[in-house]
Order: structure tokens, then C-alpha cells, then sequence
């Protein structure tokens, strides 16, 4: 074996995910490995999903050392650090890849990593390949003196040396498929099964979101934005039926409608196939209107993610969203007439956000009326505008190695508690609105509970407002 890959995501140590069920194969790591079995390398894949650390850790300890890749974001870091450290014991070069590591390269490096890659990994980790097959005794030490783009590597004088960027890949259409063979597919589809009735699958169109909302990750692609062709992306959706027979999917891209003329054509090669499977999928509202929701209809969608963030455009301006509240609210609108069930992205707490917005939001939900909706209260990504933004007033309640971007807490912004009460007023106003004023009178005495924990939350909102992080 030349390379070993690995994710750091097991399911069974995610109490929240335990709960939701809807694992998806690590797509990224597939790609990596279709692209170098297909230049010939030998690559495995161990997937953590449904795995248990000690699994990969005897392994690691049992197998001759050789390369190991692992993808890292802000909610595996931990995992993959004890990964890391076991691999290393055990005589292994490691380097990691994926969203997170080229913002935290210096911790990355100082936890053991022989060197971080930056951007997209197929090529990166090619060459990498070579250097090792080279001379695995010279390896890192040859990295630096190959000069590889898009790394970072300690120098032998200590230093952290970043490389020029690495290129984008030109052609997406050129790239093999992700190597779903390589994982246990039909068990996540299984347990997809077991837990919602209809097992789902994940593929992409597309790579890269080329617009700046402030708080969002860019680390991986940039603002950059590459689109497969649409018959290309249909021979695989055509593949993944024919091979799995899932009933659904999620299309994983950052923003799905983004190209109209793109959706028109891939709308027209699935039709022209005979081919429908029902999808969810994330997109802006200013990249919806009535024709592309008949397309998304056709096609099949079936829940519609919309981010909406805030419903006070004070704040979504702030957040550099380049959406209106307005066009959020049509979106939704449009999404739901074609019996596209409408979800929404909700975010408290983001820089300036004060009552106001707050109420603002509230009203927003319950003028918009979307079938589902998420809130989080916003933290900030490292190598994101809104990280350097709130830099100053950060504060870490976790030791690097064992937290997360989400373990910061922004001194001076109002407390948890607060936010605690902005949802239970949402949550409250929605389901009181939903309900109507003049419902069943089975609904009275839910509504006068609903509207005395109205008045608590606005009271508790007011009460804490003085109340900040310290
Ligand atoms: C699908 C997805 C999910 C799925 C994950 C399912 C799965 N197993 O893949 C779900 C819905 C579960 C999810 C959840 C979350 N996600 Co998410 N998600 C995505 C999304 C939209 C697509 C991922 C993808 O398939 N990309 C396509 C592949 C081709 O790209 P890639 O994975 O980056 O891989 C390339 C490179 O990174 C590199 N590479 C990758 N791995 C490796 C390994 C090595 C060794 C090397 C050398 C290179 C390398 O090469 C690959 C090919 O070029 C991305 C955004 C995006 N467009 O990437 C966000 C994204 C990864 N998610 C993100 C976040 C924040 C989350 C959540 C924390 C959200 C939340 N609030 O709960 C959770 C965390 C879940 C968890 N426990 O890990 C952030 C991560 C930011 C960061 N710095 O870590 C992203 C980047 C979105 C964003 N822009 O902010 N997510």
C-alpha cells in the first residue's frame, strides 16, 4: 500500500448525529482515491464512519507504515489529532488535508503532521507520492526541497514555510468518479433505511461557492466556482441508481441553482434518460425564481434549503450576503407552491445583531412560513473574514487540541443565555402563529401557554441583555 486514507467522523462518538441518522460517505477522500488508483497508486481507504478508533488504531499499529492522509474539519480536529498521534507512533508519515488544516497549518504541523495540504489534494498528494516512493528516508525533508504547491512544512530551521497555491484542476469532467466502492455504501444506505424509510445517497455538480458572505469557509476552493457537465453529472446519477437503488439524494454543492442555463440542460438529459430522483439540496434565494423552481420540481427535489441567516437586512448586510430579506421570503413562497417543502438557515448572534433584529427574524420565520428551520448561534471559521473580525475578543474554552472553532466564545456579545431566549421566542411565535389565532378549541390552552412563553422569552431577553461573554 502507498497511501492510506481516513477521515476522522465516527458516527458512534457523536451523540447528535446519533440522533439524526443521515451519515453520507466523505466524498472528498473519494475523490482523492478514484484520481490515484487511477494513476496507478495503491490506496485504501479506511472509513471511520462506522468504525471505532481502537479499529484503525490497531491498523495503524499492526500495518507497515507507509502514507496516511487524513481530512480534517473543525468538528473532527480531536479525532484526527489522536490519529495523527497513533500513526506517528507507529512509524507512519502523515499529512492532512481538508478544510480546516491550511487555516491551523503551525498546530497541525506542531501535532506530528510531516505536512499540511492546502486547496484540492489530487495533485498535491500525487507528487507527494512520488517524493516518498523516491526516497521514503528523505521524505518530508524532500517536500521542501521539490518545492510542491499548495503545502505547508516545517523548514529545518523550525519555520512554518507556506508554498505558492496550488492550481485548480481545469477540467472536473477529466476526474474519475468519487470511489464510493471503497467504503461500505450499502451499510449507509441501511441505516438510512432503518432510521427515515428511504435510504439516501450524495454526489456534487460542482466545486467551490464564488460569493463572500463574511462567516463562511473558503478554505478549500477559494471563491472560486467549477461545474462538471450536466451528461456527466447524469451518467453518475445513472450509475448511483443503477448500482445502489437509493430512493433519494442529497446534492452536496454549496450553492445548486447557481447556474440556470446549467440547470436547464441537466434537467433536460435527465428527462431525456427518464431518469427522477427525488433530492434535497442548499441554495440562495437570489439564485431562485419561478422557472427554476419548475426545474427543481421536475427534477425531483424535494426539500429546498434556503440560507437565510437573519431577517433584519441591517445584518445581512453585515454578513455580506448580497440577498434581500424580500427575496428570501419569494423564495420560500415559490418553493412551497410547487410543493417544494422549504427549509431555512438561521444564524443569532452575529456581529451588531441587537433586539431588534432579533424581533426582526422572528417576524421574518413567521411572515415566510418555511415547512423546517435550523438556528445556530454563529462562531467563527479560522481563515474567514468574521473570524479576524471578532480575533481580538476571542476566547478559547477548550485547549486547541481538544476543541473546535465552536469552543471560542466572542467577549462582549451577549451571553448563551440570551440566545437561548431569541429561540424559544422564534420557536414560540411560529408555532402560536401557526396555530392562528382563532383555531380548534383544542388549541386554546396550548395557545395561551404558547403565548405566556412568549412573554417569558421577550422578559428573559431583556432581563440578560446586559449580560455578555467575559
Ligand atoms: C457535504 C458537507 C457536509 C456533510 C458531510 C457529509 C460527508 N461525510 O461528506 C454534513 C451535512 C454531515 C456536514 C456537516 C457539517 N459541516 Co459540512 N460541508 C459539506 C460540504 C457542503 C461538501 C463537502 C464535499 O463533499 N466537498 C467536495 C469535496 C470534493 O471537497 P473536499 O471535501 O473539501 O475535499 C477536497 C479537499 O479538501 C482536499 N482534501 C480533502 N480531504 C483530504 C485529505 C488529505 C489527506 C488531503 C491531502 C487532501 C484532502 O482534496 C479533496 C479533493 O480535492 C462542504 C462545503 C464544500 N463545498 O466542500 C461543507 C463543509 C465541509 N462543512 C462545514 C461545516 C462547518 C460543517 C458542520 C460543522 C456544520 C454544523 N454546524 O454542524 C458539520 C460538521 C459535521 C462533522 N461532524 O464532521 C465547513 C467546514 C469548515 C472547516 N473549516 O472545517 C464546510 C467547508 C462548509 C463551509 N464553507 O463552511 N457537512
Amino acid at each position: 500500500m502507498d497511501l492510506l486514507l481516513t477521515h476522522g467522523y465516527f458516527l458512534d462518538e457523536d451523540p447528535k448525529e446519533l440522533q439524526i441518522m443521515k451519515p453520507y460517505v466523505p466524498l472528498g477522500i473519494l475523490y482523492l482515491s478514484s484520481h490515484l488508483r487511477a494513476k496507478g497508486w495503491k490506496v485504501e481507504v479506511f472509513d471511520t464512519t462506522f468504525a471505532s478508533p481502537p479499529a484503525l488504531f490497531s491498523l495503524l499499529e499492526s500495518s507497515p507504515p507507509a502514507l496516511l492522509g487524513i481530512y480534517s474539519n473543525l468538528m473532527t480536529r480531536p479525532a484526527v489529532l489522536r490519529i495523527l498521534r497513533t500513526a506517528k507512533q507507529a512509524g507512519w508519515h502523515v499529512v492532512v488535508g481538508g478544510p480546516e488544516p491550511g487555516a491551523y497549518a503551525e498546530e497541525y504541523l506542531e501535532a506530528g503532521a510531516d505536512a499540511v495540504v492546502i486547496g484540492e489534494g489530487e495533485i498535491t498528494l500525487e507528487e507527494l507520492l512520488a517524493l516518498r516512493r523516491a526516497d521514503p528516508h528523505a521524505f518530508p525533508e524532500s517536500v521542501q526541497r521539490a518545492n510542491v504547491q499548495g503545502v505547508a512544512f516545517r523548514t529545518n530551521d523550525g519555520r512554518v514555510h507556506r508554498t505558492a497555491p496550488r492550481a485548480l484542476i481545469p477540467q472536473l469532467d477529466a476526474q474519475p468518479w468519487p470511489d464510493r466502492e471503497c467504503v461500505d455504501i450499502a451499510r449507509y444506505i441501511r441505516t438510512w433505511r432503518e432510521h427515515h424509510g428511504q435510504g439516501s445517497v450524495s454526489f456534487i455538480t460542482a466545486r467551490g461557492c464564488p460569493y463572500r458572505c463574511r462567516w463562511c469557509s473558503h478554505e478549500v476552493f477559494g471563491k472560486t466556482h467549477r461545474r462538471r457537465h450536466p451528461a456527466r453529472v447524469a451518467d453518475e446519477v445513472e450509475w448511483l441508481i443503477g448500482r445502489y437503488q437509493p430512493d433519494m439524494a442529497w446534492i452536496a454543492d454549496d450553492v445548486f441553482t447557481i447556474h440556470h442555463g446549467w440547470l436547464e440542460q441537466y434537467a433536460a438529459e435527465m428527462k431525456r434518460r427518464g431518469l427522477r430522483l427525488p433530492f434535497e439540496c442548499i441554495s440562495r434565494a437570489d439564485r431562485l425564481n419561478a422557472r427554476v423552481m419548475d426545474l427543481l420540481a421536475e427534477l425531483g427535489c424535494f426539500r429546498l434549503w434556503i440560507g437565510s441567516e437573519s431577517g433584519s437586512q441591517r445584518i445581512l448586510d453585515a454578513m455580506q450576503r448580497d440577498v434581500t430579506v424580500e427575496q428570501v421570503r419569494e423564495a420560500v413562497a415559490l418553493a412551497k407552491s410547487r410543493g417544494i417543502q422549504a427549509g431555512m438557515f438561521l444564524m443569532w448572534g452575529y456581529e451588531g445583531e441587537e433586539i431588534e433584529d432579533i424581533e426582526a427574524t422572528v417576524e421574518h420565520v413567521k411572515r415566510s412560513d418555511p415547512d423546517v428551520f435550523l438556528t445556530t448561534v454563529s462562531y467563527p471559521i479560522k481563515g474567514t473574514p468574521y473570524f479576524d473580525e471578532v480575533a481580538p475578543r476571542l476566547v478559547s474554552l477548550k485547549p486547541w487540541v481538544e476543541g473546535s472553532d465552536r469552543d471560542y466564545r466572542i467577549r462582549g456579545r451577549h451571553s448563551r443565555r440570551f440566545y437561548q431566549y431569541a429561540d424559544q421566542l422564534l420557536r414560540r411565535e411560529v408555532e402560536l402563529h401557526r396555530l392562528g389565532r382563532h383555531g380548534a378549541a383544542a388549541d386554546a390552552l396550548r395557545r395561551v401557554q404558547l403565548e405566556n412563553e412568549i412573554a417569558q422569552a421577550r422578559q428573559g431577553l431583556r432581563a440578560v441583555f446586559a449580560e455578555v461573554e467575559a
